[in-house]
């Protein structure tokens, strides 16, 4: 007899925002590429929550075009997954606008990305920026996914999501699936290189405390040799020693080898050494991706064929949802 059984459904967003980093590497995208063969995958550039802080027109549209081409680039195949621009499928702000009046100012408050971003673009403190979960909720919602990959930053985002979804079934019926976080076990939280207490992020005026996805070999090496860490020895991972500790998960994520195997391999060695061994197996990992990214960014009437596609693949799935949705809420349709 043959049965078919449904693959699980996975989802997840990348922000346009700038250039990504590998903190938004080991933390999500290295997931995703690993998770399209096992799950049904949905993957979106969230452009509409770029807009949260200002943008610079011209470049918003350029960050646009290169973030699709290095999810492509990665290994992100548009016939296996729905690979699409967020603001094409306009089911996202509208489901948006149902679960903001379903969500309470009270809870929203509480969002420590909000906190963050407010303190950090005092002068642009919008409403956008405060109900930016509620896209995101909308934004995973549409799609049932089982799952959402995300870096560990993210987890407070996505439990709002899942409140959201249970308090809309049990205030109107049936509509939403909760999804699951999605958390790498290394690799969930990369720190800077310049000060390991703070998130590798690409916002960092310090380009040499960020390593981007696109960065070339000697740039990716030098940045390692430069990386902060204490005046101790050893490379062992402790609370005490946060830069070679962040190096230390850094290399274990991208070669797969336990903390242990790592501490092992290096055992006796200096820093020099094992900063230099980072260095390289990342500019190992990251060098065919930025070689497949250099060939698909002059394309773009490729990039176009491929989110246009995604978007109809996605709008199909994100109608039905939404019209129930607004169904269950006592609207005509
Ligand atoms: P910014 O740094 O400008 O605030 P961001 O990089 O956090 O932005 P996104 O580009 O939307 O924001 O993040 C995309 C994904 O990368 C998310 O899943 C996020 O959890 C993950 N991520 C971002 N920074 C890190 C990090 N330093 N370590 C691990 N994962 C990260
Ligand atoms: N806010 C997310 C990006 C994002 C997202 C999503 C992630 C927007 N919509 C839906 C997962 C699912 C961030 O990573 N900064």
């Amino acid at each position: 007899m043959c049965e078919t059984i449904e693959k699980k459904k996975v989802l997840s967003c990348i922000q346009p925002s700038g250039m990504l980093t590998l903190g938004n590497y080991l933390g999500a995208l290295k997931n995703w590429k690993m998770m399209q063969e096992e799950f049904d995958c949905t993957f979106a550039v969230a452009d509409l929550h770029a807009i949260t802080v200002r943008q610079e027109p011209a470049k918003l549209r350029s960050q646009i075009y290169s973030t699709y081409a290095l999810m492509l680039a990665l290994g992100l195949n548009p016939e296996k997954s729905t690979l699409f621009i967020q603001s094409h499928v306009p089911e996202h702000s509208q489901l948006s606008w149902l679960l903001s009046c379903n969500t309470q100012f009270g809870e929203m408050s509480r969002m420590t990305q909000f906190k963050d971003k407010s303190a950090k673009h005092a002068d642009n403190v919008n409403v956008g920026l405060f109900s930016y979960p509620v896209l995101m909720a909308a934004d995973i919602l549409l799609y049932k996914p089982d799952f959402v990959p995300v870096g560990a930053d993210q987890k407070q985002h996505l439990e709002i999501a899942r409140d959201i979804a249970e308090r809309f079934n049990r205030l109107y019926g049936d509509v939403f699936t909760i999804p699951e976080p999605y958390i790498p076990k290394t690799g969930a939280r990369v720190m800077s290189l310049q000060d390991p207490e703070k998130k590798m992020s690409k916002s960092d005026d310090n380009t040499n405390a960020w390593v981007a996805i696109l960065d070339d070999r000697d740039t990716i090496i030098r940045k390692f040799k430069r990386a902060v860490t204490d005046s101790g020895s050893g490379v062992i991972m402790s609370d005490e020693k946060q830069g070679i500790s962040n190096l230390i998960t850094i290399y274990s994520a991208v070669t797969g080898k336990s903390v242990s195997e790592t501490e092992k391999e290096f055992d006796g060695k200096g820093y020099g050494d094992f900063k230099l061994a980072v260095g390289e197996v990342v500019a190992d990992e990251l060098a065919p991706i930025r070689e497949k990214y250099n060939e698909l960014i002059t394309d773009k009437s490729l990039l176009e064929k491929y989110f246009r596609e995604g978007a109809d693949k996605a709008e199909k799935v994100a109608r039905k949802t939404y019209f129930k949705a607004m169904k269950k809420v006592g609207f005509v349709i």
